[in-house]
């Protein structure tokens, strides 16, 4: 079991973290930037603008099964529940459980504070009789997260498919932590599934380029927050899906031979080479389930659309 640890505000998404991880990963070979330094405010902006695209088939699929199946999703949570959100973001989504299982007390965490406090304040005014307690924390590391007052069972609820972009491995690492944080209770969780990969393909290379602009934004980023000076023009997006090891593999290949300085620091680049940025892991209900397992939970229920395109599944400690 992993050590918990009280919620603390957390710097990773500082620059001085994003300069020490990006030159660690340009040293690296592969080249690799790790892909939580997507969600500067231009990159969650980007991201806002993916999820609306008509390939993007995940956040309007997974929207309308948690509104068609909140009824059932309010039974399992039961009266006087907690719900506790990770990764909570603009709180879009939780606004359609929160209307249907009418909880206890709500708590959204996420690293970025600012933006956290702002989107809660909002909720607030909308439901004034729901306990709120936003936590500025890294949703990844255990958490102690102290009991709510009146609150009988506590539910995690992790949405959007983000257990993807962890490797399988880690992923189980952090469905156990969240298991710890929630005190062994249930959690509901998003999963995009196993599907013709021409679709997956087509949803990670939007025509109208809004991926392909999410992905260089990282370099971006490093220009504007580090003083860096990649040329945007000379990285093309590259966004394959990989049949056997079931995932997109996102990448930034420089096209032409070149060096960039970074932090005062020569990288240089073969034109082809790549840099990955993203991989986001795809599941069967059944290998998620066998996931699910390695953390401690059994998948009790799960609901997908006609397409089998998504899936909401509710997990229990095992
Ligand atoms: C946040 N995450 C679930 C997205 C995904 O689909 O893996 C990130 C993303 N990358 C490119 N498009 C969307």
């Amino acid at each position: 079991m992993d050590a918990l640890r009280t919620v603390t505000p957390l710097a990773e998404n500082r620059s001085s973290d994003f300069a020490q991880c990006l030159t660690d990963g340009l040293s690296h070979s592969p080249k690799q930037i790790p892909c939580k330094y997507f969600y500067d405010d231009e990159g969650s902006r980007l991201f806002d603008a993916i999820c609306e695209l008509p390939e993007y088939y995940q956040t309007r699929t997974e929207t309308a099964l948690l509104a068609a199946h909140a009824g059932e999703i309010a039974a399992l949570m039961g009266r006087d529940a907690e719900i506790v959100e990770f990764g909570a973001g603009s709180l879009k989504k939780v606004r359609l459980l929160l209307n249907v299982v009418r909880p206890r007390g709500y708590t959204p965490i996420d690293i970025s504070g600012d933006y956290l406090m702002a989107v809660t304040e909002t909720l607030a005014a909308e439901y004034p009789n729901l306990a709120l307690r936003p936590m500025v924390a890294d949703f990844t590391a255990a958490l102690a997260i102290p009991p709510l007052p009146g609150a009988r069972a506590r539910t995690g609820f992790f949405p959007g498919s983000t257990i993807g972009n962890f490797k399988p491995d880690a992923a189980a690492g952090m469905l156990r932590r969240m298991r710890a944080s929630l005190n062994g209770g249930s959690l509901l969780i998003g999963v995009d599934l196993v599907k013709d990969p021409a679709r997956l393909h087509a949803a990670y290379n939007d025509a109208a380029g809004v991926t392909a602009a999410f992905n260089r934004n990282l370099l971006a980023r490093a220009n504007r927050d580090l003083g860096a000076d990649f040329n945007l023009d000379a990285f093309a997006h590259y966004a394959p899906y990989n049949p056997v090891a079931r995932r997109i593999e996102m990448y930034l290949i420089s096209q032409i031979r070149q060096s960039v300085t970074v932090c005062g620091r020569r990288f240089d680049f073969e034109a082809g080479e790549a840099v990955h940025t993203e991989d986001s892991h795809k599941y069967t209900p059944d290998s998620f389930a066998e996931l699910a397992a390695r953390a401690g939970y059994t998948l009790r229920t799960a609901w997908q659309d006609d397409e089998g395109l998504f899936m909401l599944a509710w997990l229990e400690s095992a």
